[in-house]
């Protein structure tokens, strides 16, 4: 479309930049300001002054006091030196779990769809660190780093994506359709959006037994434009329920990039118009997933209402395995790989703090490792289903 670039993302183009600084042609900049220095092209997107005062001036009086929004920290708090090795394992476990299966799908041993979670690491293990025991996490497809944050096993999530009997969904659901109640995770879903009414759902469960548990309701920001997703806003406000909308701007839906598709790329503010409140967060800074996390979860778990964290993030790999990435330059993943990598800067911080050493930090990878080896192991021998269970499990 004309006016607008792809690549973007990273550089103002000539016209942000007149309309940014007050140039004769009547623009000003729409937005609060860039926070995140890979988001700022986003955020230059330009109206009129005259379609911002038209807008105004429809405004109607303010509404009547409402209870005080929970502030964003203004500094991202130290994990402290447990919690950071924690957070790196974790991390590794995943990064190194979704290398693997890239691998296996490459040698035709996982079939159909498979999307990995490559880069995104630090918003899962970041909310995982938030939560307690007995909150519920739901997501779309791009699940698998959700399953082994909540503690799901390796070698049952790989043999459900090899097809394998042993497979959390008995080999029949593939990457896409994989629960664990025991471990709190509710899927694993394809159709995009869907798990948002299913996660407000969890939520009210979770009012009507009268437990203090809260739903982290995970989506993208291509579903982010789905209509379910305001329907379960409205609901969720309404009801006051317990849950945490957690949105992982990658910046990408399949191919078309956010700017493309939405015509409010901030999607913190998406639950305006229900009183939702919402924040921006460093989604590559697993500290600051885990400060805003603690936030929203407690504002959740007190009766407050949603709440909704925009996590700034970005996946490495194609949109599925399928997926040659034509709608972006290598030297944009290069970018984001070698300065915001969830898991060197933790690596980096600890060796520099001295709170890890080289050898540690090696030795916590080589652990990791035989762990998604033995996974590879077990999925790869593991017995396919009997041909009789396709008839199985389809309803209760
Ligand atoms: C209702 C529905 N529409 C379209 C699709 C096809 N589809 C699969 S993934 C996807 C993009 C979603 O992107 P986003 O929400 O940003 O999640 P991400 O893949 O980036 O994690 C689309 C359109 C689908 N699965 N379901
Ligand atoms: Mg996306």
């Amino acid at each position: 479309m004309a006016g607008r670039r792809e690549d973007s993302h990273f550089a103002l183009t000539d016209m942000h930049l007149s309309c940014a600084t007050g140039a004769p042609n009547g623009c000003v900049r729409a937005s609060a300001g860039p926070r995140f220095g890979l988001w700022d092209a986003d955020r230059s997107r330009s109206v009129t002054r005259g379609q911002l005062m038209a807008v105004a001036k429809k405004k109607p009086a303010a509404p009547p006091a409402e209870p005080a929004k929970p502030k964003p920290a203004s500094s991202v708090p130290d994990l402290g030196k447990e919690r950071e090795l924690k957070a790196f394992r974790e991390m590794l476990l995943i990064r190194r779990f979704e290398e693997k299966a890239g691998q296996m799908y490459g040698m035709g041993l996982i079939g159909g769809f498979c999307h990995l979670y490559i880069g995104q690491e630090a918003v899962v293990v970041g909310m995982q660190m938030a939560i307690k025991e007995g909150d519920q996490v739901i997501t779309g497809y791009r699940d698998h780093g959700h399953m082994l944050a909540c503690g799901m096993d390796p070698k049952g999530v790989m043999a459900e994506l090899t097809g394998r009997r042993n497979g959390y969904s008995k080999g029949k659901g593939g990457s896409m359709h994989m629960f664990s109640v025991a471990r709190n995770f509710y899927g694993g879903h394809g159709i995009v959006a869907a798990q948002v009414s299913l996660g407000t759902g969890l939520a009210f469960a979770n009012r009507y037994r009268k437990n203090d548990n809260v739903s982290l309701t995970y989506f993208g920001d291509g579903a982010a434009n789905q209509g379910q997703v305001y329907e379960s806003f409205n609901m969720a406000e309404l009801w006051k329920l317990p849950v945490v909308y957690i949105v992982e701007n990658n910046r990408y839906a399949m191919g078309t990039s956010v700017s493309r598709a939405s015509a409010q790329t901030d999607f913190s503010k998406r639950g305006a118009s229900f009183d939702i409140p919402g924040e921006q967060v460093d989604g590559m800074d697993v500290r600051a997933v885990k400060a805003a996390g603690e936030r929203a979860v407690k504002w959740a778990r007190e009766g407050n209402g949603p709440y909704i964290l925009e996590m700034m993030t970005y996946r490495y790999r194609g949109h599925s395995m399928s997926d040659p990435a034509k709608y972006r330059t290598r030297e944009e993943v290069e970018k984001v790989r070698t300065e915001h990598d969830p898991i060197e800067q933790v690596r980096a911080r600890m060796l520099a703090s001295k709170r890890a050493s080289e050898e540690i930090l090696k030795a916590v990878d080589a652990e990791i490792r035989k762990i998604v080896n033995e996974a590879a192991e077990f999925a790869t021998h593991d017995p396919e289903p009997d041909p009789a269970e396709l008839w199985t499990d389809i309803t209760r």
